[in-house]
């Protein structure tokens, strides 16, 4: 009987943080841990990233570990999916350089995250990494033939660029790479901050709108306590009206797995107070025992080591092929044997 190969995941996150916050988790981090029931998945925390931006190297060292380990927390498991560190890889590196060279200068000027991250510090400030970073993330997602690629809704235009990328790639030098789809939840893709609630929660806004995994549980309860609400007191979902009491209700269900529309009944005829006490103890009781395993995975350093030593090895072994591929076909003479590519 023909074996049908599982189809390939990639995705990877940011280490900019000392903890990833509930946007984050339900966005992106809990479609990883299903995934890898179904797929086979690569995860990566992606430092090279990380230094687009003003960055501080002893941070960006104990953020890698610790992002490392809060995914293994929330269930990354090892023995299933592959989980390593981007820079430990230097093979997305290698193919960045070439899909830059395909690559507009006019499509990359267009993404939004670019322009409204770049508007903060003006042309002379951004770093060109900045400029070229959803070029670097192509590479992370076309050098392991990824079908489906679980990230939030924010990330949309970089996917389309990504497809772009290697649907031209293959049509000037014939078929190398997948063209990846995005795996987009429903509920969950955008979390809006607890203060301004017409933005989505980050970790570059005040940090009294996000709910980090690792804050403590009373700083927790504070900030959801302390969440905008709306006038009225009627505890229902209006985007346009209640933002607040609306994403608070999207957060609610995505964790607890209740529709919106059952929450509504379940809460009428109570107030806001009522619906943010409940929502604190839903997002402890999902978010407690991550903390718990984040902070014994961070205290055995050397099993950390040892788990991202192993997802390198195996990433390497697979980007490798595509890479050599992609090198070959784009007209790079091969080194000799003997010299190490
Ligand atoms: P920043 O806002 O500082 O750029 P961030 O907090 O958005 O960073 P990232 O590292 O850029 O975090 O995002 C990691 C993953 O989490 C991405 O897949 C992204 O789509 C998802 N994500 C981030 N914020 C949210 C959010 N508020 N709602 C849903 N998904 C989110
Ligand atoms: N750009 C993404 C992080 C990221 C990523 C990737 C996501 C880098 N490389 C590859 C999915 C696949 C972000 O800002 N959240």
């Amino acid at each position: 009987m023909a074996v049908v190969p599982l189809p390939r995941v990639l995705s990877g996150i940011q280490p900019t943080a000392g903890s990833f916050h509930l946007g984050n988790y339900l966005g992106a981090l809990r479609q990883w841990v299903a995934l890898q029931e179904t797929t086979e998945a690569f995860y990566c925390v992606v430092d090279l990233h990380a230094i687009t931006q003003d960055w501080n190297p002893d941070e960006l060292r104990q953020n890698t570990l610790t992002s490392a380990a809060q995914l293994l927390a929330l269930g990354v498991d090892p023995a299933r999916s592959t989980l390593f560190v981007q820079s430990h890889v230097p093979e997305h590196v290698r193919l960045s350089w070439v899909l830059e060279c395909i690559a507009r200068f006019g499509e990359a000027s267009r993404m939004t995250q670019f322009k409204d991250k770049s508007q903060r510090e003006g042309a002379e400030g951004s770093s060109v990494g900045l400029f070229t970073y959803p070029v670097l993330m192509a590479a992370d997602i076309l050098a392991y033939q990824a079908d489906q690629v679980p990230v939030g809704d924010d990330q949309r235009q970089h996917l389309e660029l990504t497809r772009d990328l290697a649907t031209r790639f293959n049509s000037r030098f014939g078929r190398t790479f997948t063209v990846p789809s995005g795996f987009i939840p429903e509920a969950g893709a955008r979390v809006m901050d607890l203060q301004s609630p017409g933005k989505k929660m980050s970790k570059s806004l005040p940090p009294a709108g996000c709910v980090f995994l690792l804050d403590e549980p009373s700083v927790t309860a504070k900030k959801i306590r302390s969440a905008v609400t709306d006038t009225g007191r009627e505890v229902v979902a209006d985007p346009v009206n209640k933002p607040g009491v609306t994403n608070l209700l999207g957060i609610h269900s995505a964790l607890s797995g209740r529709s919106v529309a059952d929450l509504e009944q379940h809460f009428a005829g109570r107030g806001y107070g009522d619906l943010k006490k409940e929502l604190a103890e839903v997002v402890a009781d999902v978010v407690t025992p991550i903390r718990t395993r984040t902070q014994e995975l961070v205290d055995d350093r050397a099993e950390l080591e040892r788990i991202l030593a192993a997802g390198a090895a195996r990433a390497r072994e697979v980007a490798g092929v595509t890479v050599a591929a992609a090198y070959e076909r784009a007209g790079f003479l091969a080194p000799a044997a003997g010299v190490v590519a």
